[in-house]
């Protein structure tokens, strides 16, 4: 660890121990110019990986935070669309299901990359952005300067990336983007989509044709379902059909849900999007960032809040219903700062009762299919914690933050840097040497 990147405050032995293995996560994962979130299971770029590893680099290693971000914006399309994986050249299609190939998307941009997807993740990037440029001073002027240069360069990548979200993907009409796929949300298997993907069919015969590379990796108890899985090939096929034109989807594609997390997080895109403005002289285009921002969270609240569970839910929206479950994506509204107080009472009652509690799990942990193994179906992880810290200090809960601060760095410390957690032993769980929670471990110890 280079000096001038430890943090501030004196550290203990536990902390040091902590940091210095979340650093050197980092510096195995890096790929010379992007960070893989792990080098067996994900072996290429993932888009809102790159967004909390950039917040983690922040401290340890500034110039590659922004390298990553710049790489996978090198690989946006030209419809705005920031692609949810950037393939690397130097890996084999077998290193990873489904690879380039079976999405069959040229290379855009300039980036040297194999291709990417079509499908999206949650925009978390101007958050990141915002939080890089924060820290840059820290690390002198140099790095300040570049920082600068750097929100220059991105900024109007960022607002195409909002614009094509609030654009073509507002498929509900009502003012939030709708994610196509279940990878989309980045909460893969949750059980927030099972009522919309029952419309999907699940052609099993598929996966006698594609093998499942993560099962080679990982325990298949840990993992999605094959009928998962032959639904998350058969929606890529039914939208690849379409060469990833979002014209007339809803007539031709079996998934659309507006989903509280995702459009959180281009709510708070907005208002990261406003400070950055500022910071660039762009004062006008700040107040519309901010209006933005209110419109979202609106829209949030009038088409995803369920009165009887005081809490949000996905909209599927070829039906227009609100799907039952309880799950970890309907409290992250709680990062809007302009949520009305009695939507946050909500948000806060369901967190603090007995189907969250701390750490959050990813599903309510009183569910009758609550799985303490399989992926987003209950296990803890790390990065929705940290946005729900976020929203916890948005809304001056200090004390409760801190405590879910700590409750992040007891697990991480104790059980390693993995993918995610068992939510009663916090045994470690997925993929170990896992980027993202190693750099989020980084900025809750600084
Ligand atoms: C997981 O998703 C990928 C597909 O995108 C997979 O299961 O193969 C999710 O946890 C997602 O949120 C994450 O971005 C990705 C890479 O860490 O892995």
């Amino acid at each position: 660890m280079h000096p001038d990147h430890a943090p501030t405050a004196p550290m203990t032995e536990m902390s040091a121990e902590l940091w210095n293995s979340a650093a050197s996560v980092l510096e195995t994962n890096w790929a010379g110019d992007h960070m893989v979130p792990s080098r067996r299971l994900y072996p290429h770029q993932w888009s809102w990986d790159t967004a909390f590893i950039a917040v983690g680099l922040a401290y340890v290693n500034p110039t590659r935070a922004w390298r990553d971000l710049r790489s996978l914006f090198e690989a946006q399309w030209p419809d705005g669309r920031v692609p949810h994986i950037v393939f690397d050249p130097a890996m084999a299609e077998a290193d990873y299901f489904p690879g380039p190939a079976f999405w069959g998307v040229p290379s855009y941009g300039s980036r040297p990359a194999h291709g990417s997807t079509g499908i999206v993740q949650p925009p978390l990037h101007a958050v990141a952005a915002w939080e890089v440029y924060r820290r840059a001073a820290a690390h002198g002027a140099a790095s300040a300067q570049q920082a600068r240069a750097e929100l220059e360069w991105l900024y109007p990548r960022l607002v195409a990336q909002q614009d094509y979200l609030t654009g073509q993907r507002d498929l509900g009409g009502g003012g939030l983007a709708s994610i196509v796929h279940p990878w989309e949300s980045g909460l893969d298997n949750s059980p927030a989509w099972d009522a919309a993907l029952a419309n999907v069919p699940a052609d099993l015969s598929l996966l006698s044709v594609y093998r499942r590379r993560d099962l080679a990796v990982s325990h298949a108890a840990h993992r999605p379902t094959d009928t998962d899985y032959a639904r998350y090939v058969g929606l890529v096929i039914s939208y690849r059909a379409g060469d990833y034109s979002d014209t007339g989807l809803l007539e031709r594609h079996a998934f659309a849900v507006e989903c509280p997390s995702f459009n959180a997080i281009l709510g708070a895109a907005e208002l990261a999007l406003a400070q950055i403005a500022g910071v660039l002289g762009l004062g006008g285009k700040a107040d519309t960032h901010r209006e933005r921002a209110q419109h979202i969270t609106s829209a949030i609240v009038a088409r995803l809040w369920n009165p009887e569970t005081g809490m949000f839910h996905a909209r599927d929206v070829r039906t227009g219903r609100l799907t039952a479950a309880r799950c970890v994506s309907g409290l992250v509204p709680l990062m809007l700062p302009d949520l009305p107080a009695e939507r946050v009472a909500g948000v806060l009652d369901a967190m603090r009762s007995e189907r969250f509690g701390t750490p959050v799990p990813s599903y309510d942990r009183t569910a009758a299919d609550f799985d303490t193994m399989r992926y987003w179906r209950g296990p803890v992880w790390i990065n929705a914690n940290w946005l729900l810290r976020r929203g916890l200090m948005v809304h001056g809960l200090r004390d409760e933050a801190e405590d879910l601060r700590a409750a992040m760095v007891r697990l991480v410390h104790r059980n390693g840097h993995f993918e995610y957690f068992h939510p009663e032993t916090g045994e470690g769980l997925g993929a170990p040497s896992f980027s993202w929670t190693a750099a989020l471990a980084l900025d809750l110890l600084a």
